[in-house]
């Protein structure tokens, strides 16, 4: 019951249920990622908002380069339930909730179509 609490308390002012849970705001503004680099610890869960500022849609894909190169030809259009996969439609917010256990340097890309070619790109380091 106090767990419970607890998360309810920190849901009120918009912080993840999670012990020691950091919030990171990505900003999606003239189809580009601001920031375009995020640097998180590892072990510790990491939400991320989306605020997508711009009238058209926006998507945000974090993955390896087999992840990115299957986006791009298109084989996966759809990323519905994956956590590291984020649909933003225009003018809108989404979040999500993600831990990495080791260092590591992800690319994120915007798949839809010349994004990636007009820069919306980034990168995320888990140190
Ligand atoms: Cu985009």
């Amino acid at each position: 019951m106090r767990l419970l609490f607890a998360c309810a308390a920190l849901t009120m002012v918009g912080a993840a249920c999670a012990p020691s849970a950091q919030v990171v705001e990505v900003l999606m503004r003239h189809s580009k990622f601001e920031p375009a680099v995020i640097s998180v610890p590892r072990g510790v869960p990491v939400t991320l908002v989306f605020k997508n500022a711009d009238p058209i849609d926006h998507e945000w894909i974090l993955g390896d380069a087999a992840v990115h190169e299957r986006h791009r030809s298109g084989t996966e259009p759809v990323h519905e339930g994956r956590a590291d996969e984020i649909g933003v439609p225009a003018l809108s917010e989404r979040s999500t909730t993600l831990a990495f256990g080791a260092p590591a340097s992800l690319a994120f890309i915007c798949h839809l179509p010349g994004h990636e070619r007009y820069g919306m790109v980034g990168r995320l380091e888990v140190r």
